[in-house]
């Protein structure tokens, strides 16, 4: 396609960049991990957000060699905040790349080139990727356990959007769920309604070891209303908005 064509040559000129989002622990408050989110920056132009390109890039299979580049950058970027503060990086995959016969050994050499260790790199994937039979699942759940392995978290996206059944979460080879901003109430919804779904999950995760992390946290009743749930981590805009890597760097300055 032609957006897929485009995005070739921005690659291949440098215009793609990667940007951070604050991921906050709310036993202590402090910022103790990014995740991070791609940006084409066309040079003279307004940068443009993944959804207008991401899905051109799966389908054309240029989300392999932009997602070896978003990896590597975002390994690199994070060595010296994973150094300085243990903070750890969150990187977006897409089904395309975990296909890839090679992916564990693409993961490899992020980490190596970069420094970085496995145990400081998360990989977000969506839920859909780990269900079904056949061997795209299952190549799938191979490569992730020998991630794992060499201690690399996986987190699963959107969590409560899918159809999956909820046996996977016991048996698949899963650290993180990150809660859909959605499930968060907002001045016009049911909030009775959304924070019993928000506890539902949250229990859930507690009962099977997982980790939680709330998206999209705008205000304080967001915050405080997940700490009561027992939610373990929040990211949204409250605790800062995507930003470039020079940005980001002082998001780990200890409060003082
Ligand atoms: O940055 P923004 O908040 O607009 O991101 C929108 C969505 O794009 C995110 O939810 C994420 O799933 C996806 N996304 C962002 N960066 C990447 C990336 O590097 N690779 C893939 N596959 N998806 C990404
Ligand atoms: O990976 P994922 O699809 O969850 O990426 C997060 C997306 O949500 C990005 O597009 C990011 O810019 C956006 N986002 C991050 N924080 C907030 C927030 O607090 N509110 C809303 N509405 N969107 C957010
Ligand atoms: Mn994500
Ligand atoms: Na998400």
């Amino acid at each position: 396609s032609r957006t897929a064509e485009q995005l070739r040559a921005a690659l291949a000129a440098d215009e793609l960049a990667v940007h951070y989002q604050p991921i906050v622990a709310l036993d202590g408050n402090r910022v103790i991990g990014v995740e991070a989110l791609v940006r084409w920056c066309p040079p003279g132009g307004a940068p443009i957000g993944p959804d207008r390109f991401i899905p051109a890039a799966e389908a054309s299979g240029l989300i392999v060699a932009l997602g070896d580049w978003v990896l590597a950058r975002a390994c690199r970027d994070a060595a010296p905040w994973h150094a300085r503060h243990g903070a750890g990086v969150s990187v977006n995959v897409s089904p395309r790349q975990l296909a890839e016969p090679d992916f564990v050994c693409r993961v490899h050499r992020a980490l190596e080139a970069s420094g970085l260790p496995g145990a400081a790199l998360t990989l977000e994937i969506t839920e859909g990727v780990l269900v079904g039979a056949g061997p795209q699942a299952e190549l799938t759940i191979a490569h992730l356990t020998a991630l794992r392995a060499i201690g690399v978290r996986v987190a699963i996206d959107d969590f409560g959007t899918g159809y999956s059944s909820l046996a996977y979460l016991r048996d698949l080879p899963i650290d993180i769920l990150k809660i859909d901003r959605s499930f968060l109430p907002h001045s016009s919804d049911d909030v009775a309604g959304q924070t019993a779904l928000v506890r539902a999950i949250v229990d859930l995760a507690r009962s099977l070891g997982l980790i939680t992390v709330a998206e999209g946290v705008e205000t304080e009743e967001h915050a405080e209303l997940l700490r009561r749930l027992g939610c373990d981590r929040v990211q949204g805009y409250l605790l800062g908005r995507p930003a470039p890597a020079a940005a980001t760097a002082h998001a780990f300055a200890p409060e003082l």
